[in-house]
């Protein structure tokens, strides 16, 4: 059975809890405390030289590290991954997106403000990723205009790794109300069928 390192509160290892129950694949679930230092034990660091998770290990033993790269392989041959080749690529250029100028704005800010102590260095740090927050939210709300889901107007993986942070964007203090596409967005990917929560066991 497919193994997954996993951390409760990581939206990058939500995103792959998100794609398992959108295929209804069985897996075992390892949590790993991101905030005392577990995935940095050497134990860890043999699967993830990299000390983050997600990671998952197949059952003939290979690991898969880096969410988007594992959300990429699981949804190979599924809904989640359009066939054609110009619409995969397009799901990676948000993923890429993703990793980029939303994940290291966003993430690292709610990261902060939830599970930090806020000093005056950490505080600047949270205010240096407004504008590029912001920015990267605006990029998602000009494309949604006019769209129901990021690529080939179905749901993909590519909405699955931007909905993992950008729903609890407001915990890093992103407030969402200018942003009307991505709110109706938002409520387009929690009702698809098979969706789960951040916090489903
Ligand atoms: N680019 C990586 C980022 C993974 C990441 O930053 N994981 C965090 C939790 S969200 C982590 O494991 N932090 C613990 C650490 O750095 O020791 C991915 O998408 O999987």
């Amino acid at each position: 059975m497919l193994k997954l390192y996993d951390n409760a509160d990581s939206g990058n290892a939500y995103k792959v809890r998100l794609v398992l129950a959108h295929l209804g694949l069985p897996f075992e679930r390892i949590q790993l405390d991101t905030d005392s230092g577990e995935t940095r034990t050497p134990e860890y660091l043999a699967t993830n030289p990299n000390g983050k998770v997600p990671a998952i290990v197949l059952a003939n033993g290979d690991v898969l590290c880096e969410s988007n790269a594992i959300i990429f392989y699981l949804a190979a041959g599924t809904a989640l991954l359009p066939e054609d080749n110009l619409e995969r690529a397009k799901v990676l250029q948000w993923m890429f997106f993703e990793q980029y100028s939303h994940e290291p704005n966003i993430a690292v800010a709610r990261h902060v403000l939830k599970h930090l102590e806020l000093t005056d260095e950490r505080r600047a740090l949270v205010e240096s990723k407004r504008e590029p927050g912001y920015r990267a939210l605006g990029v998602m709300e000009g494309h949604l205009a006019d769209r129901s889901f990021f690529v080939a107007e179905q749901f993909t993986i590519a909405d699955i790794a931007l909905y993992a942070y950008t729903h609890v964007a407001g915990e890093g203090d992103f407030d969402l109300a200018d942003f009307p596409a991505i709110r109706g967005w938002l409520t387009r990917v929690s009702r698809q069928p098979g969706h789960i929560s951040i916090t489903q066991p």
